[in-house]
């Protein structure tokens, strides 16, 4: 049961049908064509599926403090608040409610996306932002506190049910708090109690501005990751600051996006930073709210029942699927499309300046595009591979009342999912296997494993049309001597037929090389080393996990040399020439994960036959390993069938 998730929550005169929030993201739709009725139908179609409350991304109080200029979300002018409207008005007909959350970046805005020098309570660079801040001057202060307070009653004007202040992940108000970012030595700066000014002000402000009906959210970093930042004490009085200023809710966020600490990331464990939101939660009356890799409804539960946090807020989980609190209270948890925590397709696009969708749902974000259309004509359609891309093919078309086959030649499904699944820290590739092969037999799909697909097979005969989804083929590159019999491809390694000696050598240093170097070190400490013709590691993996991998690789001995050029494979090891020196480097096994073929020879031969068929994902082109544009590729085919 669901009892505590379940229960209702009044927030003044405001009562939030249950537990659960949809944690702020930026999205991006804002700055795409009819963004405004894209942006309604991505937060429609999640109202309508037990959310207590719904965060918009951040809406910047003043233009310099934007998360990204035009593609962000505004609520900076009077037209701004007319703006929003139908966007309200389309969450309230969803049966949904809607916070605004007030937003500003300040040095982490970028002076190229907003056109203006951003500012900070002092001129002090972030690392991860090119800009030198401008220090605001007192009166650029109280301009800044009262654009708070005025976007809030824009707010209440726009139809909102309530705003969020937005007071964590290191934006404006952290650099005021904490004093490695706030340098003044004016009233704003210096003690603690000067410090705590900003967002106390903005707290009074806004909660003058809104009224005493009007529910308002406070978003605080518990923890800040930073080196010398708030400690845990002044933390837990910024809590009890907000309490008595008339917050309803502390949002508790964790981390900022320059700590060195990954906080969101699938090699987080679940529920991680639980115990920072039930520390607060002991030192204040107003419900708390955890968030940070929560992404299954038994485990928001359990934190509740456990009294740690008064509700709980999910994010990237409502993008992975709209129905996860539906499906959860329903008993049919095994049906949710579960977030693994990739960023691959959300936060990796946003960094990017991409509009957000999701890896595992494609349809996040493409609600009025990527719709299921009744077909002309039911069909037999035949899915040859049934890895991530012919998964997802099979799913959309038995959706849509086409009778499907899924075909593969192994004995189980997944294809490489079977691979990232068992490489440490991404165990949640599990999930995407059994909600997808929850939902295909829920469709009646059927399953033809350990069957090879000719051209002459009889499941070729008895199909109207064919998706060819089965894969790629490793790169073999050529060096002297790589046909040894030492010389192994990482699909042995996973696939167990063949086990590394204790010294090896792996040739790429791309995703695959770095997934298949740490699941070689889970058994034993193995000496390791990556080599690559190019310079930068782990290229192809996101902004936001590329460099925790190094991280990882670094921190378990994983050697990493590039710029290398290959010249032998001996018996013993393996010979290359290293910045104008030739080196041989002793090992007893050397793994290839030098990239992936495409692999269209069936696709060819079915077309040579005349048979109506398609090829998609890693069959089709093979950038890596990318599951990412094979389950696009999968559910626009199957789609389109
Ligand atoms: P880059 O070019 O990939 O890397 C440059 C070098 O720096 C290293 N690096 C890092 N080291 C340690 N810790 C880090 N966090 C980190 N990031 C990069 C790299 O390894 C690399 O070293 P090299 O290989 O060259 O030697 O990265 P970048 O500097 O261009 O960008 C870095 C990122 C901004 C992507 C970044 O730091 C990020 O990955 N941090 C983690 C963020 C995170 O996980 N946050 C948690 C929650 S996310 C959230 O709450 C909302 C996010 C959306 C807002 S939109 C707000 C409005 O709605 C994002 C808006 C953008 C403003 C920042
Ligand atoms: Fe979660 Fe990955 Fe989807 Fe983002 S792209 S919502 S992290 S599954």
């Amino acid at each position: 049961g669901y009892q505590h998730l379940q229960q209702s929550l009044k927030l003044r005169e405001t009562v939030l049908e249950n537990r659960v929030m949809m944690g702020s993201m930026h999205v991006g739709l804002e700055g795409e064509e009819n963004g405004l009725e894209k942006l309604t139908a991505f937060y429609a179609r999640r109202a309508s599926e037990n959310v207590g409350l719904i965060v918009t991304g951040g809406a910047a109080v003043r233009p310099e403090g934007s998360g990204g200029g035009d593609d962000f979300m505004s609520i900076a002018t009077d037209e701004d608040a007319a703006y929003w409207k139908p966007l309200t008005k389309g969450v309230h007909e969803a049966g949904g409610k809607i916070a605004l959350q007030l937003f500003h970046a300040g040095r982490y805005a970028y002076k190229d996306m907003t056109g203006i020098d951003p500012v900070a309570p002092s001129a002090l660079q972030s690392p991860i932002n090119p800009d030198v801040p401008k220090a605001l001057t007192e009166d650029e202060i109280e301009e800044t506190i009262e654009a708070f307070a005025t976007g809030a009653r824009r707010a209440v004007d726009a139809g909102f049910d309530a705003v969020e202040i937005m007071g964590s992940e290191g934006y404006l108000i952290n650099q005021f708090v904490s004093p490695v970012t706030n340098q003044r030595t004016d009233a704003w700066g210096g003690s603690f109690e000067n410090r705590l000014r900003f967002p106390i002000e903005i707290a009074r402000r806004v909660r003058a501005a809104v009224g005493p009906n009007f529910p308002v959210l406070f978003r605080m970093s518990g923890l800040d990751l930073i080196e010398g930042s708030t400690t845990e004490e002044e933390t837990l009085a910024w809590a009890q600051a907000l309490e008595a200023e008339g917050m309803d809710l502390l949002n508790i966020g964790i981390g900022w996006h320059e700590s060195q600490v990954p906080t969101i990331s699938m090699k987080v464990p679940r529920k991680k930073f639980v115990d920072v939101a039930a520390g607060i939660k002991q030192g204040v009356k107003i419900p708390v709210i955890a968030s940070n890799r929560i992404n299954d409804p038994q485990d928001a539960e359990d934190v509740l029942a456990a009294g740690k946090a008064d509700m709980i807020s999910m994010a990237r989980p409502f993008l992975a699927d709209p129905e996860i609190i539906t499906k959860g209270f329903e008993g049919r948890r095994d049906e949710i499309n579960t977030c693994i925590a990739c960023n691959q397709a959300c936060l990796d696009h946003v960094f990017e300046g991409r509009s957000a969708t999701c890896l595992v749902n494609p349809e996040a974000g493409r609600e009025l595009e990527l719709t299921l259309p009744v077909p002309e004509m039911k069909k037999h359609v035949l899915i040859v591979g049934a890895g991530p891309a012919g998964l997802e093919a099979a799913r959309t078309a038995a959706l849509r009342g086409h009778t499907v086959t899924i075909a593969d030649e192994k004995d189980e499904i997944g294809g490489q999912l079977n691979y990232s699944k068992i490489v440490p820290g991404k165990g949640e590739f599990y999930e995407t296997i059994r909600y997808f092969r929850v939902q295909l037999e829920k469709l009646g799909v059927n399953f033809a494993l350990g069957t090879r697909i000719t051209d002459d097979h009889p499941l070729v005969d008895d199909a109207d049309e064919i998706v060819v989804a089965s894969g790629i083929i490793p790169r073999t590159p050529e060096i002297p001597g790589v046909d040894q019999p030492h010389v192994i491809s990482y699909r042995d390694v996973f696939e167990g037929r063949a086990v590394p000696g204790e010294r090896v050598v792996v040739i790429g240093g791309g995703g695959v090389a770095c997934d298949v170097s740490l699941y070689m070190q889970h058994d034993s400490s193995r000496e390791i080393r990556m080599l690559q013709r190019s310079r930068r590691f782990a290229r192809g993996i996101g902004k936001t996990t590329r460099w925790a991998t190094i991280i990882e690789l670094k921190k378990r001995g994983v050697e990493m040399t590039g710029e290398v050029m290959y010249q032998e494979i001996t018996p013993d090891g393996i010979t290359f020439s290293h910045n104008g020196e030739t080196v041989h480097h002793p090992c007893d096994t050397i793994v290839i994960a030098s990239g992936q073929l495409a692999n269209p020879v069936l696709f060819e031969a079915l077309k040579a036959k005349g048979k109506q068929t398609h090829l998609i994902g890693g069959a089709e082109e093979a950038l890596g390993l990318d599951a990412k544009k094979a389950i696009y590729d999968g559910t626009v085919i199957g789609r389109a069938i």
